[in-house]
């Protein structure tokens, strides 16, 4: 397996994320990807590449285009405001909600990052913007690796910060550009005609069922922590089926808090059987671990030994694969869990 490994991850670390109204230490670290490597490593799992250069044009169609130019000066912007700022990461702290306009684009940076995010959990930083271009490099590599094969042939990109949270035009979830859905626009450009997108992460795929909501061609499944209690809140309900010529191509599986791996495959097995009657072409696999049982932010019960079983039903599809990597934060485990769904998947 062919695994693209973001080469600069680490310039995207956040110091502090919002938190019940405190500022704590930001959950998703560079140290959580440099387990994965060794576990990797350890175990002798895939054949490990540096990304090329990222098509900026082919994120433009994934992303608006003035979403993608305000994360690529969003930091210059920034310590232009004050060279202090150099030592600080930029936060959100006002959104246009309900009755707000969407259609200006004011001057005033702090109001400029409130129209272009959701949360204040997502630390803006100085390499963010270099880490998140090489990251999606690392999708759209993978993709275009596994394009043109059949079967079960697969990639990963392996790299943070993470991307399912991002939607078409804002970051948030400690997300800024949607790898997984980068992947997916990438298989689609390299000619597969329809690809899905299977989200195993703890959380709601928010951002990925967002970018596709209204397209026939991709379709999104999300297996998640029901928002009534879980994050993102506001997104990830049963009902939300799709729009438009997007009718029926999206499913969310939400379960409550304290589901186990039984309940939990039922639920993934549910999303195979949509993913097969798709006649999906290629699959995308937005790969989260925090569905661990010793994660410290989420809350379903998945053991260590779980994810190998995870790996063979994903690998049951018999499609090609692009694996993505989402969250998980139980960081000396992460690489464990990450190394035993591709152990299983290779099979
Ligand atoms: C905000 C809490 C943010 C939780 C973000 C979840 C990130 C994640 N104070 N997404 O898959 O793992
Ligand atoms: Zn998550």
């Amino acid at each position: 397996m062919q695994i693209f490994h973001n080469p600069v991850h680490e310039k995207h670390a956040g110091r502090q994320e919002m938190f019940r109204g405190k500022l704590v230490p930001c959950h998703e670290t560079p140290a959580r990807l440099e387990y994965v490597l060794e576990a990797l490593r350890q175990r002798g799992i895939g054949d490990l590449r540096a990304p090329s250069a990222a098509d900026i044009a082919l994120i433009k169609r994934v992303h608006t285009p003035r979403y993608v130019d305000f994360l690529a000066s969003a930091w210059q912007e920034w310590v232009a405001l004050d060279p202090a700022n150099a030592g600080l990461d930029v936060l959100p702290s006002i959104w246009p909600v309900r009755g707000f306009r969407h259609d200006v684009e004011p001057t005033n940076f702090a109001a400029r990052v409130g129209l272009f995010s959701f949360d204040s959990g997502c630390p803006l930083t100085a390499g963010t913007w270099e880490a998140a271009l090489a990251g999606a490099a690392c999708a759209i590599d993978a993709a275009r690796a596994v394009s043109a094969t059949s079967g079960k042939h697969a990639a990963m990109a392996l790299t943070r910060p993470p991307g399912h949270h991002a939607g078409p035009d804002f970051f948030g979830g400690y997300c800024f550009l949607n790898n997984a859905a980068l992947a997916a626009q990438a298989l689609r450009e390299a000619g597969a005609a329809r690809v899905a997108i299977v989200d195993v992460d703890y959380h709601h795929g928010n951002g990925t069922q967002s970018i596709f909501y209204e397209r026939a061609d991709v379709l999104t499944v999300s297996v998640h922590g029901d928002p009534t209690t879980e994050y993102p809140f506001y997104l990830g309900y049963a009902d939300e089926r799709g729009q438009g010529a997007g009718a029926d191509c999206n499913l969310n599986l939400p379960l409550p808090a304290g589901t186990g791996f039984a309940d939990w495959t039922r639920a993934l097995k549910q999303g195979l059987a949509a993913v097969r009657a798709f006649k999906a072409d290629a699959v995308v696999v937005a790969l989260g671990v925090d569905t661990y049982e010793g994660d410290p932010i989420s809350r379903f019960k998945l053991k260590s030994a779980d994810y190998l079983q995870v790996g063979r039903l994903l690998a049951g599809l018999d499609l090609p694969a692009v694996f993505t990597m989402e969250g998980g934060y139980a960081v000396a485990d992460v690489g464990t869990n990450v190394a035993n769904v591709l152990e299983g998947y290779a099979g």
